[in-house]
């Protein structure tokens, strides 16, 4: 390998956004020299695993564990999140709920005014508003099952804490899909028959042994593999770090299609496919269109594997009910792309052995179900699925997915569910004709539209009355679209319970708030390496649990106390207990296959190796015998038109993929002479989505004046007075927001972005107040995606900004509450 680990840092910090870089990873492993006083622990995280210095009761330093060769400069804010001065330190209370209860004045919610509780106060609170729902209402007004990016670790894994114990007591409304994929995890088991978004893809090292071409669609690796679901190993850096050297001597032609210039764009230094924002699809018909009319595609793949091609072919050529023809011309005019450039792009794919890589932003849009559908079209129309280094991919840039897997069998997790139907103390299931699953992203609709019945996936779901919602390892006051719209929807709840370790603004919107720990004051256990399944990490407690903060598990143990199910609820074990259970299963589930050492050295070790695994090609077992090994689809094989669908018929997703207009689009789209500007806010470089935002070291190593940046393309800056550093009101008709300005060549005319996760500070409780650190779900849209999945569509979202002069409000997003006496 020609290219050392220490370029490739380099070669990242160097290419990094306009932005100050901070303290590098470099510095790190320099500062662990320079004092060494205290104790070495292990553990683990989303950003990976590494050691802890301790001493005098505190964090002093953290390393990169030495088996992580690519560690993330994330680490650095690890030492900001235990320490943050937003951290919550006692139970509160809402003043105003704490006065009148589920009776308060909810237009109050956000003034954030608080009461401090003790321990017990506040679980019996909790207690009686559980109780106060079942009897009063019942299982439908209750939702407690909105989860999300839980912290590292099995034992206190906090969802499954949450709904063990809220199940123990009583039935209750819960979430379908996720807001990362609703669309592609809704739309791909109709086409090729699972998820493809969660599921394993082919091996790096045969993706670059084959592959003559790679097309990064909507795809930004080398940024969102700095994390993982479960503790990161940074083992696909290694393959990219291989990439780079073969993009460099024109081994493998590697093509962003992305609006902006990507952090693994300039890392790679490959070539780039400008689109407009939202337009993928007339893109890929037009692609469709030339392979079609060139006689490009392959026939004989069509036949044998895939069904529906003559159904969707008049679409394409014209033939079809709108009459339109997709032609590169056509598609030129809304994607931006040269026809000639289409044309070329097509025959490229065709030419060699070419691997899709699709990123999931574009399904995160209105429609997003149809730019999957339509990657799969013309895969199959390429004929390469089931190819090594061929064919189309749907997750390489998330959770080191593509990194062969040893096969090895990881710990499970503290369970989700009662053990026993009967150790529910509230029996009742009556619904009252309200569906008790609803699609994740529709929960804002139900408190809005209570009774309404909406289309999902070929069901009809009518949304619940919801009254009181339970909050646990998720925080929507950042994950959900359109702010002041949930102001109105909060205005409808009763009552509102959060539990984190960080005064996040879903603390400030609810009623009651119960501090947990962080994952580095527990003990725990993980995975390394979700879906490599390289090892097995060991969380060694780093330091007690600060303030009056408790795990996860003993709150929920104090819950289930409360209605007498202690016992069913923890087993009778503790959290070590625990732990070596965990532990102990997967030793008994690898028997003969890993050899594991006891616990005792595992935990001294702190980790256990299971090496690496074999390549493996996605679909080849399909491509070898499509009847023995069929797809999951209806019918076996690769789904061009569904009848399922068709069946459904839902106007907004049809019996195959196709080209629907947005609800707002820029670059000449709908809405675009009013808010002319394209706002992604894709996921955070130096963040976990809101978490970390709070570590105040390291955020000051990307804001601008205190302030979130949103990244402009200089044209449009200059054209409002807008220097670099300078602060910028961004607003539409649903919000606005101050934020940073950051000037880029990474971004085109048109084009802005403020990365998700930025801390919602609002400077009043009021609808419409502006928010003061830059929160771009002030901006967003909140509309399904379709009938079909009903997902998120945040990337649709068109805004304008201008200069802020005027005296800037201080940003209210940290420090956590005001405490009432
Ligand atoms: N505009 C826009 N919005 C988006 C997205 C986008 O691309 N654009 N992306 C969406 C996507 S893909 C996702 S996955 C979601 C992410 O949405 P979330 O998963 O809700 O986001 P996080 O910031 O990770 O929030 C996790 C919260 O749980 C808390 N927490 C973590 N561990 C624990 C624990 O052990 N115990 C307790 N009690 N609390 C804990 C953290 O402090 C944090 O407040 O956001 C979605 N929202
Ligand atoms: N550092 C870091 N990594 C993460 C996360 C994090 O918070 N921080 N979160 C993790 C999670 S939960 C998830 S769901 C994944 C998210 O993974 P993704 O959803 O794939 O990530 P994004 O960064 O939102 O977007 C990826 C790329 O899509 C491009 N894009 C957006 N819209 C369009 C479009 O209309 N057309 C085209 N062609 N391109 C478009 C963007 O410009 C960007 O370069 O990341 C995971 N990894
Ligand atoms: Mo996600």
């Amino acid at each position: 390998m020609s290219i050392s680990r220490r370029s490739f840092l380099k070669g990242i910090v160097a290419t990094s956004a306009a932005t100050l870089v901070g303290p590098g990873l470099l510095n790190v492993a320099k500062a662990a020299t320079a004092d060494s006083a205290g104790q070495w622990k292990v553990s683990g995280s989303h950003w990976g695993a590494f050691r802890a210095r301790v001493y005098a009761g505190k964090v002093q330093e953290i390393k990169p564990f030495e088996a992580d060769k690519y560690p993330t400069e994330m680490l650095n804010g690890i030492k900001g999140i235990i320490y943050s001065p937003s951290r919550i330190r006692y139970p509160m209370v809402r003043y105003d709920w704490y006065l009148k209860r589920h009776k308060s004045d909810t237009t109050l919610r956000g003034d954030n005014r608080f009461i401090r509780v003790t321990w017990d106060e506040a679980i019996d609170l909790f207690y009686q508003e559980l109780e106060r729902v079942q009897t009063q209402y019942g299982p439908w007004a209750l939702h407690a099952g909105q989860t999300g990016w839980r912290q590292t670790g099995q034992v206190h894994s906090c969802g499954n804490h949450m709904e063990r114990a809220i199940s123990m007591h009583g039935y209750s409304v819960k979430k379908v899909g996720d807001y990362s994929t609703g669309a592609g995890q809704t739309i791909m088991p109709y086409v090729l028959g699972t998820t493809e978004v969660y599921a394993q893809g082919t091996s790096w090292p045969l993706i670059l042994e084959n592959s003559k071409t790679i097309i990064l669609w909507a795809n930004d690796p080398v940024k969102n593999l700095q994390v993982g679901w479960n503790c990161e190993t940074h083992e696909s850096f290694a393959f990219l770090e291989q990439l780079k050297a073969k993009v460099a001597n024109k081994e493998i032609r590697v093509i962003s299609v992305d609006p902006v210039k990507t952090k693994t764009q300039n890392y790679l230094d490959c070539e780039h496919k400008y689109i407009n924002p939202q337009t993928d699809v007339p893109f890929m018909l037009a692609i469709a269109h030339t392979l079609y009319k060139e006689k490009l595609y392959d026939k004989k793949f069509l036949d044998t594997y895939a069904l529906g091609f003559e159904d969707f072919i008049p679409y394409v050529t014209g033939e079809g009910k709108d009459k339109v023809e997709k032609t590169p011309e056509w598609a030129e005019a809304i994607c931006g792309v040269k026809a000639d450039e289409i044309r070329d792009f097509a025959r490229l794919m065709a030419k060699h052995r070419t691997q899709m890589l699709f990123g999931w932003a574009i399904q995160r849009q209105q429609h997003g179900e149809q730019p999957y559908w339509m990657g799969a079209v013309v895969a199959a129309m390429l004929g390469q699925i089931g190819l090594p280094g061929g064919g189309i991919s749907y997750a390489h840039h998330y959770s080191s997915i593509g990194v062969p897997s040893t096969g090895a069998a990881g710990p499970g997790a503290f369970p989700r569910n009662p053990d026993k139907p009967d150790d529910r103390i509230h029996k009742n299931n009556d619904f009252k004709g309200y569906s008790s699953t609803i699609p994740v992203a529709r929960w804002v609709d139900a408190i809005i539209e209570p009774g309404k019945v909406i289309n999902a996936n070929g069901a009809k779901i009518t949304l619940p009355d919801i009254k009181m919602m339970v909050f646990s390892g998720c925080n929507p006051w950042h994950h959900h679209q359109d702010r002041n719209r949930m102001k109105q929807a909060f205005h409808k709840l009763e009552t509102v319970v959060a539990v984190d370790f960080t005064w996040t603004a879903t603390c400030r919107f609810s009623d009651i708030v119960l501090p947990a720990c962080t994952q580095w004051e527990r003990n725990d256990i993980d995975l390394y390496g979700s879906y490599s399944g390289r090892g097995i990490i060991a969380m060694q407690k780093l330091v007690d649990p600060l303030y009056q903060s408790k795990t996860d598990f003993e709150i929920f143990t104090m819950l289930a106390r409360r209605f007498g199910k202690e016992k069913e609820y923890t087993q009778g074990k503790g959290e070590m207990a625990w732990v070596k259970e965990l532990y102990d299963g997967c030793v008994a589930a690898n028997k003969g296959k890993f050899e594991m050492p006891d616990f005792a050295k595992f935990w001294q070790d702190g980790w256990v190796d299971f090496g690496t695994g074999p390549n493996w090609t996605r679909q080849a077992d399909f491509r070898k015998d499509p009847e023995i090994n069929a797809l999951g689809t209806p019918s076996g094989f690769i789904e061009i038109f569904s009848r399922k669908i068709d069946r459904y018929g839902y106007e907004d997703c049809q019996g195959h993929p196709m080209w629907f207009e947005k609800a707002e689009r820029s670059h000449g789209g709908p809405g675009s002479d009013k808010h002319p500007i394209w706002l992604q806010s894709c996921h955070p470089n130096k963040r976990l989505h809101s978490q970390m935002c709070d570590s105040e070291e390291f955020r000051a190593t990307y804001a601008v004046q205190g302030r979130e940046p949103i990244y402009i393309n200089a044209g449009d800056a200059k054209a409002r007075g807008i220097n670099d550093g300078d602060l910028v009101r961004v607003y539409n008709d649903r919000g606005q927001l101050l934020a940073g300005a950051v000037i880029s060549e990474n971004f085109p005319p048109g084009v802005a972005r403020i990365e998700e996760g930025a801390w919602y500070g609002p400077t009043d409780n009021t609808i419409g107040a502006i928010d003061t650190y830059g929160d771009p779900n002030t901006l967003t849209l909140d509309k399904g995606s379709s009938q079909l999945a009903q997902a998120t569509s945040a990337n649709t979202c068109i805004v304008n900004y201008e200069k802020f002069t005027g005296e800037a409000p201080a940003v209210t997003s940290f420090g956590g509450p005001k405490e009432m006496a």
